[in-house]
């Protein structure tokens, strides 16, 4: 079947082995919150809080880092492609209770050996949420300097701790800093938040580190649970301040109006930026960061890395946490839909498409893109599984087997 829909992509241009070895090439960063319901491993580990929200209480979730770190590994076996991690702060490993300003690159020192031994490269994130200083709705922007500064502390911190994974890694480590700054209600003031924002991230980014180290990216949001009618760090604040400063955005394609989209933006940020980062995921009506499927946004994205060829300028992650199902399948589905949007992408004879919009037959286009889409992908897929040693169709026997096994004796 390989055989064939190799010679089927042939007729249109598409060299099919190229486009299997590239795909496994394209790191995708895993987000290792997806394991225990982003509650992480701090001593007075609270509710998550910040506008976000797990709903679903299934059991067999990872309550510290030897599972979370054995679900990994099992996860990543059920993954092809080139994997990262994705980190969060409040993921460290210490025995004593570590305050969020003081977290320093020892407490993450486990997390590089195991990322390391796996050939896995590591990417950070500050935590300024689920915390009582994030109790107001407000870190960065708050009108409160003892609680900007502790955040501002936090963020140094944190980026102190992504430059040394890049370092010891050999491989930048980006580092995020998304805030859940908002209000509920009709604000008095939108551009003082705006200036405490702008000056405290001025702050945080005042120490320089090398390129080679980190990529720095801020991401924005529309709204969060409780925090609907204003958002500090919205998507024009970010934009401005990235392009300004130097540094990067990230876009999650669950923090904008449902009609806006994401790969509509990467080329728009692709023609002033030489970096752009994203996290995937799926927002059902809100951000309610539902588990990645195979549809039409997530290929339509993957298109624009591809056809962009702009694999080493989008920086992937993935961003959905649900709690209602199996977490490991979550997991493996949304990363497993995410290798195939790419895959698809690969597949995809974007030179003879663009020469037919930039000469003008349109309704050539239009029917050429709609036949490329009955292509024999499956086939092809099947193929590029076996040759990453990941599963086929039958995974799911896998996670059963674990769950009886391991996820139920927890
Ligand atoms: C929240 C952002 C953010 C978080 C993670 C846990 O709306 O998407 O990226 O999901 O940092
Ligand atoms: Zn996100």
């Amino acid at each position: 079947m390989y055989e064939k829909a190799k010679s089927e992509y042939q007729k249109w241009g598409v060299d099919v082995e190229e486009a299997v070895k590239k795909c496994a090439s394209i790191p995708v960063s895993l987000h290792c919150w997806q394991g225990d319901d982003v509650t992480g491993f701090e001593k007075s580990a609270g509710p998550l809080s910040g506008g976000i929200q797990t709903t679903g209480n299934y059991p067999g979730k990872a309550r510290n880092k030897d599972e979370l770190m054995k679900d990994l590994e099992f996860v990543y076996s059920l993954i092809p492609g080139k994997k990262r991690l994705n980190l969060h702060a409040h993921y460290l490993i210490a025995d004593e209770a570590v305050s969020r300003d003081k977290v320093e690159p020892r407490h993450f020192e486990p997390w590089l050996n195991w990322a390391k031994s796996r050939g896995i490269g590591l990417d950070f994130n500050a935590t300024p949420f689920s915390h009582p200083m994030a109790s107001s709705g407000l870190t960065l922007s708050s009108p409160d300097k003892n609680i900007r500064d502790f955040w501002i502390r936090h963020c140094k911190a944190t980026r102190k701790i992504a430059a040394w994974f890049g370092e010891q890694q050999g491989s930048p480590s980006l580092h995020d800093i998304w805030i859940p700054d908002g209000l509920k209600d009709v604000p008095a003031d939108r551009l003082g938040p705006r200036e405490r924002l702008r000056d405290a991230l001025d702050e945080i980014y005042s120490v320089k580190y090398s390129k080679d180290h980190i990529v720095d990216v801020v991401e924005s949001k529309l709204f969060g649970i409780g925090l609907e009618s204003y958002t500090t760090g919205s998507s024009d604040f970010y934009i401005g301040y990235a392009a300004s400063r130097g540094i990067y955005v990230l876009l999650d394609n669950g923090h904008y109006h449902p009609t806006e989209l994401v790969s509509d933006k990467i080329s728009a940020l692709l023609a002033i930026f030489d970096k752009v980062a994203l996290h995937v995921t799926r927002s059902v009506r809100w951000d309610s960061d539902h588990v990645v499927l195979f549809e039409d946004e997530i290929r339509e994205i993957a298109k624009e890395i591809i056809r962009n060829k702009a694999e080493n300028r989008v920086l992937i992650g993935l961003d959905y946490f649900d709690a209602s199902i199996n977490r490991i399948a979550a997991w493996a589905v949304g990363a497993r839909n995410f290798q195939k949007a790419l895959l698809y992408a690969l597949l995809f004879p974007h030179g003879e498409l663009k020469k037919l919009q930039d000469s003008g037959n349109f309704s050539k286009l239009l029917a050429l893109q709609e036949e490329v889409k009955t292509l024999p992908f499956g086939a092809v897929w099947n193929e590029y599984l076996s040759r990453e040693k990941a599963p086929g169709a039958d995974w799911y026997s896998q996670v059963e087997k674990y769950e009886k096994d391991v996820l139920s004796k927890r």
